[in-house]
């Protein structure tokens, strides 16, 4: 008799309002500099051209951290706990963590991701791979705040996971898009949420780290134009919340590393003067003139410990490939009523 199909399940705790996007746009917009967030470049088409941007010979992080899990995979799963609900942060095709399922052993799956529709046909696909695997789709914005919420609480209820370990995934320095107060309060919250789990409880985090210009530079300026048009892409996104009139073929991509801040920034110049309109607003654009859309850090091993150290983790490890450019962390959260940081 074939058993009736195993199901993953799926919670929705954040829903984008569209009047609050359009006020967030025409804020950006109307500064100066005009900025526009990173979260826009990501609508069907911009994850796809991300993913073409991850197979660029000029685009290392994706392939590095890869063959570090590849390599490292065993050693991170001893420093970490066994039988743990693995908690993915922006887990889009879940690729990444399932990859690591044989090491991490995970008694639980949770993708989180900004909207459970990108999860349900890999996650549903997971299933069939993993009947066994408890799995749960989380739909949320944990830019903002990263917190369970009592629906998912629930389920870790349904399915006697509450007290388990819990591991929290973040790879693919996606990380970076923070500056390093904002990574702070996230981590600090990552941290929370491993302080709910049982005891051993850690986090499992891909950063990218500092190197040469040389190298940087064209990770985000490939020769293909790859990454322009990624950049490009945002416009369409922008007109299509706000109603606005870019014409993305007025726009020139530009990235570089600025080494004070350490961080590539992407920027879009306009080619000549232009007058940009929406309902409710415009904004001219001097010939030059620049819409930042995206950072990225990188950063020296030291100083993302230290941050991981004052976030409460503790028992830092590092893993990394022999040219040091990406490192994959792991470290605890100390247990219940044992700070692993005394401080
Ligand atoms: C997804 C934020 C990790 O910063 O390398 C790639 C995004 N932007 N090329 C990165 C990105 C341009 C990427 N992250």
């Amino acid at each position: 008799m074939p058993q009736t199909d195993p199901k993953p399940h799926f919670v929705q705790t954040h829903l984008s309002d569209p009047s609050a996007v359009r006020a967030e746009l025409q804020g950006g917009l109307l500064a100066t500099p005009a900025h526009i967030a990173p979260k826009f470049l990501y609508d069907a088409l911009g994850s796809r051209l991300f993913d073409a941007i991850t197979e660029l010979p000029e685009y290392y992080p994706t392939r590095t951290e890869a063959n570090i899990f590849a390599q490292h995979g065993a050693a991170m799963a001893r420093h970490l706990p066994a039988s743990a609900v693995l908690m993915d942060l922006g887990a889009g095709s879940c690729a990444k963590a399932a990859r690591l399922f044989p090491v991490l052993q995970p008694a639980g799956y949770v993708a989180v991701d900004i909207s459970v529709d990108y999860l349900r046909d890999a996650l549903g696909a997971l299933q069939q791979r993993h009947p066994k695997l408890p799995m749960l789709g989380l739909g949320m914005d944990f830019s903002s705040r990263l917190a369970l919420g009592p629906a998912a609480a629930d389920w870790l209820h349904s399915r006697d996971l509450q007290g388990a370990p819990r591991t929290v995934f973040y790879p693919g320095s996606s990380i970076g898009n923070f500056d390093p107060a904002q990574a702070l309060t996230l981590l600090r919250q990552a941290h929370a949420l491993c302080r709910e789990g049982g005891p051993g409880s850690g986090l499992l985090i891909g950063v990218d780290l500092v190197k040469p210009t040389a190298v940087l530079e064209p990770a985000y300026d490939d020769a293909l134009g790859v990454t322009a048009a990624f950049n490009r892409n945002l416009l369409l996104n922008v007109n299509r919340w706000l109603g606005s009139d870019f014409a993305p073929a007025q726009w020139q991509h530009k990235a570089f590393f600025n080494e004070l801040e350490s961080r590539i920034e992407m920027h879009l110049l306009a080619l000549h003067t232009q007058t940009v309109r929406w309902p409710g607003g415009e904004r001219v654009f001097a010939a030059g003139e620049g819409l930042h859309t995206e950072s990225s850090y990188k950063w020296k091993p030291a100083a993302f410990e230290a941050l991981l150290n004052e976030a409460g983790f503790g028992s830092v490890r590092l893993w990394s490939d022999e040219r040091q450019w990406f490192g994959v962390f792991a470290a605890t959260a100390g247990d219940a009523g044992v700070p692993s940081q005394p401080r």
